[in-house]
């Protein structure tokens, strides 16, 4: 449940201001999350608004293309499709966002009263909603809160400073954070909201959630659940663009969850998923070949790196 934009990156080298051509893609970290699940053969749902209008009618193409159920979404006659536009060089990415007053900006907690939850097994958000608007925040209270079903809920922090103007991000999203069943974080993020990227303070940060992962980049990622904690480390991957990987790697990490895999089994298929994506410019990506996939999942720890 989440807001997804059209996405358009430069179709040639250049700055933005003087590239002429674009290419339109989609970007939505939890459609994305929605995408990959579907692609992991759950029947995956994604909730959500857009506008009428074509860059709308092109994000719901391209998530239904994905094998993901639409019929949740809804189309705001009135408020646009959001955007945004991903410039990448050497030194990363930088995104600029167009979505304030978009469709899913205006979503509330009454969305809740027109979707079905009850056979629901999972509802996966994001810190992202929390910063949309005042409405997207009681959204997300109510899902977190209000449970209308037997779901567990996952919540990724998502961090993106460029949304949060009122400063009141790090106390929102440890609140928010704390209330869900399965959080993930990155250290680095961690880090700049709450001043520490050691897995063992944030989980005394976030005492709540069943499960906490903390993603440490390239090295790997540390899972809490009860008294256990296991790292695993990351696969070394020539990265070639970031942005959309922490999705694909919640996305690999839930459907393996789901399974009911042990602690380590699960890190490994969130670093897969990730991995996958870290080798496009796309925000979603494709899989890597699913020989290699099973093969690198009951690797020793050599060949596994
Ligand atoms: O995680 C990737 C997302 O950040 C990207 O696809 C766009 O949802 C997005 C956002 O709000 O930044």
């Amino acid at each position: 449940m989440g807001e997804s934009m059209a996405l358009f990156v430069p179709g040639e080298p250049g700055p933005a201001d003087e590239v002429r051509s674009w290419i339109r893609a989609v970007g939505g970290a939890e459609s994305n999350v929605a995408c990959h699940l579907a692609g992991h053969g759950f029947r995956s749902r994604w909730v959500s608004a857009l506008g009428q209008d074509s860059l709308g009618r092109a994000v719901l193409r391209r998530v239904r293309g994905a094998g993901v159920d639409t019929t949740d979404v809804l189309i705001d006659p009135v408020r646009p499709t959001g955007l945004y536009i991903k410039e990448s060089d050497a030194a990363g990415s930088a995104v600029t966002y167009y979505r304030r007053g978009s469709a899913a900006s205006a979503l509330g907690p009454e969305l809740l009263d027109r979707i079905r939850l009850d056979h629901t097994r999972l509802v996966h958000v994001s810190g992202i909603t929390a910063a949309l608007s005042p409405s997207c925040l009681e959204l997300l209270r109510a899902v977190l809160r209000d449970r209308r079903g037997d779901y567990r809920v996952s919540f990724d922090v998502n961090w993106r400073p460029a949304l949060w103007e009122n400063g009141r991000g790090p106390e929102l999203l440890r609140e928010l954070a704390d209330a869900a069943d399965i959080v993930l974080v990155g250290s680095d993020e961690a880090e700049v909201l709450w001043g520490t990227d050691d897995p063992g303070a944030i989980r005394l940060l976030l005492p709540g959630p069943e499960t906490l992962v903390v993603k440490q980049g390239a090295d790997g990622a540390t899972l809490i659940e009860g008294d256990r904690r296991v790292f695993e480390p990351a696969l070394a991957v020539d990265v070639v663009e970031p942005v959309g990987a922490g999705d694909a790697f919640a996305a690999g990490f839930l459907a393996s969850t789901l399974d009911g895999h042990a602690a380590g089994r699960r890190l490994r298929a969130g670093h897969l998923s990730a991995a996958g994506t870290l080798l496009t410019h796309d925000d979603v990506g494709d899989p890597l070949p699913a020989e290699l996939v099973s093969a690198l999942l009951d690797a020793d720890e050599p060949a596994w790196r």
